[in-house]
């Protein structure tokens, strides 16, 4: 009978108004005679928020029932974005409560927005995992997320005097989206020692004490899915003093402020997301987080598990870990140390438990990105961790050289443990050991893995225990709700939205490539993204930009790799003919709008000298009366997942342009390419697999290809190199102090005239550079140029995180969706 007193349905415009009106007058406490957008923004979502936690706490209540294998995706970055748009895809009535909010005199648009972006993350990576479990509640899988709560997501960029300024992000003033569960809590332990003792069976085992303890909290987030009622949680841990640390007795002899530090020290571990895409290298915190969130995402799972009491056994049968990165390495000698030391299984019973249980996910081959742990770090935080790490290595080497007598370096090659001094910890390796699968983000990315950096762990374990899944993103936020015009078209074609649940059936629309009616409206949609982008430009850089111009957009995380610096010489290359030709040949010029976005970690300077040179650029073209439309330099000030949403369905071009063999995968190429873009890009990452789907014809691809990158490289030193020409005259206006102080760029431009050209910028110029010219004319002809992008959209259907986490689900998992049922 108690289920009839659930919360209040809305079905009407009329229902949904008094909701809000009673969340802003009740929950929020506030007069609705002064209810503002943010007031209108909380009380929407609280009136969703009703309706979601009904679904999950049913979700949760049939899962467990179920009692089918869970995936646990560790991952310390959820780009998350906002929620209240999705919320609303997923419950229904986006309509009622449109109308519902333009009755109480506001626009859904501005309420929308009102949100922050939940920002938990750096890039890539991070908003992969927002994909994956959003795909994950879609297709009903069993599944929790779980991270840290930040209290500082990822910082808010601002420019000034075309510098990077980084400020704080707190986000968490007030969130309706998550639910504190002071009844969760998990004590978590740091330092002290380990001592060895005979337990009542006579058995030595070894005891971790005398640590540090902090707590974990739990908050939760309800997960959505589309088209069903499964809502999954994303389980955030949050950093606090143990009772014991805020000590009464310390409190009360006077050492208040003693008392207080201890407290402030335990929440310093959950408090700042890392702005690195790479490595905060060796500190301390860092690592710290690492344990706790390990540590006390492994407890709760162990908890959960233990409630079935199932033999031990079972465990790889109920459980499947999935490491996004090396990142969550430590959950691998923390699982092992739970079931020997804690439950007291034996080593081996334990470890095939551990092995079984654990996939990991690697994300990149960039030798400096790869993550390593001095032994002195781990021994002094993580005494027992580094015993048992030693032993998984001991036991490891002792089978490698039982199969592999005669191969002499190949020990000291693949130990877990680097002889450098000091020691370090290779987690990647940690990784490969204790999962039984290994994967790379694309076919080419996973091919590299298995003949670089993991080439003698094939070797050992054979080619089976890798494998590939290609990257997808959810055609939820990134087609319907980035660009609801083109979603509306797709289905008035297809007859349903069925396609935001099956992404395949987008081929169907490859039918009205011809369709007069069709074609017009596909270009109209995205001019007027476009009309949108220039609005919005022009209100945050204060920039005026035609939108009949080819937009051109190049939005990432900043890194040399990632070569936004050959985009920028491309642009100077560009300003310098323009500013040559004849005023009859300018007629001629295609028109064009350069776009930038995006961070620097706060200590790479090559990135922050990047971001500089734009904006340097920006000033001079931006106000060069010669120049007028032909050519602008916009960058846009804090590239984030909300921007990236008014973005992607703008461009008509987007650049992917790293070094072949250093883009693992890109996801953002999907992006734009599902809205109606086209790419230049390099033969890298996922770009190959687009190639492949859409058809040669339909991209622009320049460049070296990976398999020569090491001979171009072994070239800047070992033979006579000529630079191109184009790049050097470049290279001498930025030098002759056009863009200002040339001594600012000075490094930017010697690591490619004197230190070797890493990234082979100079090698790719005059081809990426003809490519544009190709680009150009292409534009030109809008009629070829609509026929490319249209057939591009409708290929696109591999590239759904749906298929994507399929594929886990299939090859590395092993876990079947469980259905919804209409009662819980
Ligand atoms: C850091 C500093 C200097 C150069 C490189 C790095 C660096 C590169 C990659 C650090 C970490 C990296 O890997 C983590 C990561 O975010 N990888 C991204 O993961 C995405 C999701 O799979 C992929 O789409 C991106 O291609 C990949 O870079």
């Amino acid at each position: 009978a108690w289920k009839k007193f659930s919360v209040k349905e809305f079905k009407t415009k009329e229902d949904f108004e008094k909701e809000v009106v009673r969340h802003v007058e009740t929950t929020l406490a506030r007069s609705i005679f002064n209810c503002d957008e943010s007031a209108a923004y909380n009380g929407t979502a609280l009136a969703f928020r009703d309706r979601l936690v009904i679904e999950w706490n049913k979700t949760q209540q049939q899962q467990t029932y179920a009692d089918q294998k869970r995936v646990y995706y560790l991952s310390l970055e959820f780009l998350m974005g906002r929620a209240l748009d999705n919320a609303m895809l997923n419950v229904g009535m986006k309509d009622v409560a449109k109308d519902g909010l333009a009755d109480l005199g506001f626009r859904m648009e501005d309420v929308i927005s009102q949100e922050r972006d939940a920002a938990l993350g750096n890039g890539g990576l991070g908003r992969l995992a927002a994909c994956f479990l959003d795909s994950l509640a879609t297709l009903n899988y069993p599944a929790w997320g779980y991270a840290l709560r930040y209290r500082y997501g990822i910082f808010k960029q601002e420019i000034v005097d075309g510098y990077q300024v980084e400020v704080p992000d707190y986000w968490l003033d007030f969130n309706p989206w998550e639910f504190p569960r002071h009844d969760v809590t998990v004590d978590i332990q740091f330092y002290g020692g380990v001592r060895k003792i005979k337990n009542e069976a006579g058995k030595t085992v070894s005891v971790w004490e005398n640590g540090e303890i902090v707590t974990a909290v739990a908050y939760d987030a309800p997960v959505p899915g589309y088209g069903t009622s499964t809502t999954n949680n994303l389980r955030l841990w949050s950093s606090k003093a143990s009772h014991g640390e805020f000590d009464f007795t310390k409190f009360n002899s006077g050492e208040y402020e003693a008392s207080v530090a201890d407290q402030q020290r335990a929440e310093t571990i959950s408090a700042v997301l890392y702005p690195n895409d790479s490595l905060e290298r060796g500190k301390e915190l860092r690592l710290k987080q690492q344990y706790f969130w390990c540590a006390a995402s492994l407890f709760d799972i162990v908890r959960r598990f233990k409630k079935s009491k199932k033999a031990w056994s079972e465990f790889p049968n109920q459980v499947a870990i999935q490491l996004n990165d090396t990142h969550p390495t430590l959950a691998i000698p923390e699982l092992q140390r739970i079931l020997i030391d804690v439950e007291g299984l034996e080593w081996d019973e334990a470890w095939s438990i551990v092995q079984k249980t654990f996939g990991y996910t690697n994300h990149t081959v960039l030798p400096e990105a790869l993550e390593k742990w001095s032994v002195p770090l781990i021994q002094h935080l993580l005494p027992r961790h580094l015993q048992i790490i030693y032993d998984i290595n001991l036991n490891f080497l002792t089978y490698v050289e039982r199969n592999f007598p005669k191969d002499r370096d190949l020990l000291g090659r693949v130990s877990i443990i680097e002889e450098s001094q000091p020691k370090m910890v290779r987690m990647a390796y940690l990784a490969v050991i204790g999962s039984h699968k290994v994967n790379g983000v694309a076919e080419l990315h996973s091919d590299l893995i298995k003949t670089t950096i993991f080439k003698d762990f094939v070797k050992i374990y054979g080619p089976d225990k890798f494998t590939n899944v290609t990257n997808g993103i959810t055609p939820r936020r990134w087609l319907h709700q980035s660009n609801p015009r083109l979603s509306k078209l797709i289905a008035s074609k297809l007859g349903s939205y069925e396609f935001l649940s099956d992404l395949t059936l987008l081929h169907k629309i490859e039918a009205y490539v011809d369709d007069k009616a069709f074609r017009k409206e596909f270009q109209d949609i995205k001019f007027a993204n476009k009309v949108r982008l220039a609005n919005f430009i022009k209100e945050a850089q204060g920039i005026t930009v035609n939108p009949a111009s080819l937009f051109d957009v190049q939005v990432k995380r900043i890194h040399e790799y990632k070569r936004q610096q050959l985009n920028i010489f491309g642009v100077i290359h560009r300003y310098f003919e323009i500013k040559e030709m004849s005023p009859a040949e300018r007629k001629k010029v295609q028109p064009r709008v350069s776009i930038f976005g995006g961070k620097a970690a706060p200590g790479y300077w090559m990135a922050k000298t990047i971001i500089h040179l734009v904006n340097q650029v920006g000033k001079v073209v931006n106000n060069d009366p010669e120049i007028g439309d032909l050519l602008k330099v916009v960058f846009l000030e804090d590239y984030n997942v909300s921007k990236a949403e008014i973005i992607c369905p703008a461009s008509d071009i987007s650049e992917h342009i790293s070094t072949a063999g250093t883009e693992a995968s890109g996801t953002s190429n999907m992006k734009f390419v599902l809205n109606g873009g086209l790419v230049i890009g390099t033969c890298d990452g996922a770009n190959i697999e687009i190639t492949r789907e859409i058809g040669e014809e339909n991209i622009f691809l320049f460049g070296n290809l990976a398999e020569d990158v090491e001979d171009l490289r072994h070239a800047h030193f070992y033979s006579e190199f000529k630079m191109d020409p184009m790049l050097q005259r470049v290279f001498d206006e930025i030098r002759s102090g056009v863009f200002g102080d040339a001594g600012q760029f000075s490094a930017l431009v010697n690591s490619i005239v004197e230190h070797g050209d890493y990234y082979l910028v100079s090698d790719d110029f005059k081809s990426y550079i003809d490519t544009h010219k190709l680009i150009d004319e292409a534009y030109k002809d809008q009629e070829t140029w609509l026929t490319k992008t249209i057939t591009s959209v409708a290929r696109m259907g591999f590239f759904s995180s749906d298929r994507c986490i399929d594929e886990y689900a299939e090859m590395i998992w092993n876990i079947e969706p469980v259905k919804p049922t209409s009662n819980g």
